[in-house]
């Protein structure tokens, strides 16, 4: 009986090299609120990441909630349906109005071409994703926002260590947050990150993640608990050794499945540039009407064999009962997305997983045209 293969298992370093962060944490009991490991890791994120500041946070969806706060922003939001449904519940959560615009066929982020006609008087933000880590794109975006006078918040959770032409895609836009759940690529069990591009955002990034207090005695704002502990950020430290081994290796398995699939009709790849550097944190396939079984039907039959593939990202985020019924929700306009959400199924990808089960899922899909 063949193990089962799940889409992602975390990478986790060898355990003696955490051993000795945890011996300090129990001698100093320093355990959070911006310890030691925290602010190493902080500091160390910058230069491995190529960006000026961070802030780290519980979590990635607790890094939108505050990065919006922190941005001031209000009314309504243009954002992707096509993600994660903590994307738009970081806007639900702080009040604002969730507009979904279509993404691009090709790229499946935001489509730059159709963003312009959903702004109204009361659109103060874009809230796009790099989805699968593909960059979006940053600069018909940004000219945009600024000739609106439109706050950029990138939701970047899939893009750890992403690069696109002008180096890291984390420096675009006003703010982006990072996911670090352990079903990414670089993770710290739970956790997440705010890429701020000044010093003095990041100060009250630090500050709301913080409850607001400036001191013992002072708040100076509308905070919450935020704060990434001690032992999270141990993890990150010992995890940043191995996350260049990590990536390559992912990449490799990427390469395996690209080749593969080449040669096989009705099963497309999601393919990136050579301007875009890649991470793999997913492997997202795209089932066309050409192929011998639905995308549903391929899902169960690798089901079946115990291999745990994922619709990322069905059903759209439009099509959850809290989005349904907002005024702000036409679903009519998401064609694009729609056709991904209904096509896509993602391929287990992660270090550990073996050639010999690569070739299992690979085998799989030829042996459903035969
Ligand atoms: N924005 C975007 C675009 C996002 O994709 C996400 C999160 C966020 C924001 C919010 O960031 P966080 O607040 O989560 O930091 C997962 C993750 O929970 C979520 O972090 C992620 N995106 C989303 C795309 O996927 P599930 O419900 O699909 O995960 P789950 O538990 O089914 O795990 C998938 C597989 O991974 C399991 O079948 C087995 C394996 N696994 C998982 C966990 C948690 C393990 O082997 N060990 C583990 O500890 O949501």
């Amino acid at each position: 009986m063949n193990k089962p293969i799940y889409v992602t298992k975390p990478y986790l370093p060898p355990l003696e090299e955490i051993i000795p962060y945890l011996k300090s944490t129990w001698e100093s009991k320093i355990l959070s609120n911006g310890g030691p490991f925290h602010e190493e890791l902080e500091s160390k994120l910058c230069e491995y990441l190529g960006v000026e500041h961070i802030s780290l946070c519980s979590n990635g969806t607790m890094a939108l909630i505050i990065g919006l706060q922190a941005l001031g922003i209000s009314g309504k939001v243009i954002t992707s349906p096509f993600s994660f449904v903590a994307t738009s519940h970081s806007l639900l959560w702080n009040g604002l109005d969730p507009i979904f615009v279509d993404v691009d066929p090709i790229s499946l982020n935001l489509d730059p071409s159709k963003i312009e006609e959903a702004i109204t008087s009361e659109t103060t933000a874009i809230m796009p994703v790099h989805c699968y880590g593909k960059p979006c794109d940053v600069d018909s975006i940004q000219e945009i926002a600024d000739k609106h006078n439109l706050k950029i918040i990138y939701d970047a959770a899939h893009a750890f260590a992403v690069k696109c032409h002008c180096g890291s895609i984390l420096n675009h836009g006003d703010l982006s947050i990072l996911s670090f759940h352990a079903t990414k690529v670089f993770n710290t069990f739970e956790g997440g990150a705010i890429i701020c591009k000044d010093k003095k955002t990041k100060e009250y990034v630090d500050h709301l993640k913080n409850f607001g207090f400036d001191d013992e005695v002072t708040v100076s704002c509308m905070g919450i608990n935020g704060k990434m502990n001690e032992f999270q950020a141990a993890v990150g430290l010992a995890q940043l050794n191995h996350i260049d081994t990590e990536i390559q290796k992912r990449g490799n398995i990427a390469t395996f499945y690209r080749e593969a699939l080449e040669p096989i009709k009705g099963v497309r790849c999601h393919d990136f540039t050579d301007q875009e550097s890649e991470n793999y944190s997913y492997f997202p396939i795209f089932i066309e009407a050409d192929f011998p079984l639905t995308r549903d039907e391929l899902y169960l039959a690798f089901k079946s064999e115990g291999i745990f593939t994922r619709r990322y990202f069905y059903p759209l985020i439009s099509d959850f009962p809290v989005y349904k019924t907002l005024s702000s929700v036409d679903r009519g306009s998401l064609m694009c997305a729609q056709e991904a959400a209904n096509k896509v199924l993602c391929l287990p990808i992660y270090s550990a997983l073996k050639k010999a089960d690569q070739h299992r899922i690979v085998d799989l899909i030829k042996n459903v045209l035969q």
